[in-house]
């Protein structure tokens, strides 16, 4: 098969596990990770690394044609605390990196992108609970902002000029394997390393704040079976909403008590409990399990088990 997956932002929370995947799925020389500095070792050793700026168009042009890449996971992008400090920095980068691989598709010389979406672009007028695919969306953080207008350009690139992108929304992402960085649903890993450290944690969610939130192992699963589906499957070109399921501060501490019965917490709200009222508490995403197939296996208390378990090691 002549598939040739390029990762851009492959050393962040995603990119490291989606890597490790994809070169375990397919032959790892013919998965290349790329990212603003070279990863652990690894990330350096399983197959072939590029340096590289996603803002940068020819130089992710050359990477492209040096490797004859195919596919691309576009990665790279500010989260929803960071961006809301560098408003202008998370902007360029969300955009200007996502311009440059629809181009590079438009030109023909990539066949498809995945381009994650989130959560993020619901706003406080969007229906808070059960959120359709289709609805009222108005985001009112920076993160947000960009990524709505991602999906009006990725539909508009497929409509106008037939490029193959498919994104999906992620929620909150809980991995053992790699740090976040500069999300507001963060705190959702951040507990589960304090709790094999201290065993207490000060949240900067208060412990009402439900969210949307999915194990990274799903996460996984869902991009690369949206991006393998049949095109003739996605039949929504902006992106898709994907859930598996949602918790509050309160509720993940009751799940770690499970294992720790004296796990303390207790909570300090800052500038990201903003950001987190105007998201959603719990996503629709059936249109995602009928059109291709997209189902959820990890729950809360299994993911408590299983972070726990590995952070412990
Ligand atoms: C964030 O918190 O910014 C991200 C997201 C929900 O997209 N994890």
């Amino acid at each position: 098969m002549k598939k040739r997956i390029l990762i851009i932002g492959a050393c962040g929370q995603i990119g490291t596990e989606l890597t490790a995947t994809l070169r375990k799925q397919y032959a790892p020389h013919k998965v290349v990770a790329s990212d603003i500095r070279e990863g652990d070792t690894e990330m350096m050793q399983s197959g072939p690394f590029e340096v590289l700026d996603a803002m940068d168009y020819d130089a992710v042009q050359d990477v492209v044609i040096k490797h004859e890449i195919t596919d691309v996971y576009l990665m790279a992008a500010m989260l929803s605390a960071t961006a809301e400090k560098f408003p202008m920095r998370g902007w360029n980068l969300n955009m200007n990196s996502l311009f440059n691989v629809l181009n590079l598709a438009k030109e023909g010389k990539i066949d498809k992108i995945f381009w994650p979406s989130s959560i993020a672009v619901f706003g406080p007028t969007t229906p808070k609970t059960d959120t359709p695919q289709r609805t009222v969306m108005e985001p009112s953080t920076v993160y947000g902002i960009s990524k709505q207008t991602g999906e009006r350009w990725c539909e508009y690139y497929f409509n106008k000029y037939g490029v193959d992108v498919r994104s999906i929304r992620y929620p909150g992402l809980i991995s053992y394997k790699t740090l976040p960085g500069g999300g507001t649903t963060d705190y959702a890993v951040d507990i589960y390393h304090k709790a094999v450290k201290h065993n207490s944690y000060i949240c900067f969610l208060n412990a009402e704040t439900t969210l949307p939130m999915m194990f990274m192992d799903d996460a996984i699963k869902a991009t690369i079976g949206i991006m393998e589906a049949p095109s003739e499957q996605i039949k929504i070109r902006n992106s898709y909403n994907l859930a598996a399921m949602s918790f509050n501060p309160e509720e993940i501490a009751a799940s770690i008590r499970k294992q720790q019965k004296d796990f303390r917490i207790s909570y300090e709200p800052d500038f990201r409990q903003a950001i987190a009222n105007s998201w959603p508490q719990s996503i629709n995403d059936s249109s995602a399990r009928e059109d291709w197939g997209w189902n959820h296996e990890v729950e809360l208390d299994e993911m408590t088990r299983i972070m726990l378990e590995n952070l412990n090691k």
